[in-house]
C-alpha cells in the first residue's frame, strides 16, 4: 500500500451511537480521500488476529469482546501524511486525554471503547488494510 495512506476502523460503539456519517464528514472535511470502505462485523478469530500485539496485555478480553459484538466501519484513507496526520484527527487513546475537537473526544466513551482505530505507521496501515480489503475493494 502506499506511504500516504493509512486504515481506519469506526468501531462497535460509534456505530451503535448513530456516528457513522458525522465521522466520516469529519475524515472528508479533514482532507482525506476515501480509497476503500466497507461496513463489515469481525470475528473473534478476526480481531485476536488484528490486535495479536495486545495478547499479553490485561485488557485483551474485552478488547476482542468489543470490537465483535456489533458491525464496524472499516476504510482506507489517503492523505500526504496519513498515518501522522489521522491520528492527530482522532486524539488520544483515552478520550479524557483527547484534545478538543478530535473523533475521539466527540464520540468516544471510554478508553476501551473510544469510536475509532487509526494505523501508528505505514508498515502497519498496509497490513491492516489488506487484513480487511482485496485489491479490486481498493480505489
Ligand atoms: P491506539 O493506537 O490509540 O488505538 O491505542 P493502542 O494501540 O494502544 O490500543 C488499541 C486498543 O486497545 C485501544 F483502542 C483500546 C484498547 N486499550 C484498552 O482497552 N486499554 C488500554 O489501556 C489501552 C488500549
Amino acid at each position: 500500500m502506499a506511504e500516504n495512506r493509512t486504515f481506519t476502523m469506526i468501531k462497535p460503539d460509534a456505530v451503535e451511537n448513530g456516528h457513522i456519517g458525522a465521522i466520516l464528514e469529519q475524515i472528508n472535511s479533514s482532507g482525506f480521500r476515501i480509497v476503500a470502505l466497507k461496513l463489515t462485523q469481525m470475528t473473534k478469530a478476526d480481531a485476536e488476529q488484528f490486535y495479536a500485539v495486545h495478547n499479553e496485555r490485561p485488557f485483551f478480553g474485552e478488547l476482542v469482546e468489543f470490537m465483535t459484538r456489533g458491525p464496524i466501519v472499516a476504510a482506507i484513507l489517503e492523505k500526504e501524511n496519513a498515518v501522522e496526520d489521522f491520528r492527530t484527527l482522532i486524539g488520544a487513546t483515552n478520550p479524557e486525554e483527547a484534545a478538543e475537537g478530535t473523533i475521539r473526544k466527540k464520540y468516544a466513551t471510554s478508553i476501551g471503547e473510544n469510536a475509532v482505530h487509526g494505523s501508528d505507521s505505514n508498515e502497519n496501515a498496509a497490513i491492516e488494510g489488506a487484513f480487511h480489503f482485496a485489491g479490486r475493494e481498493m480505489f
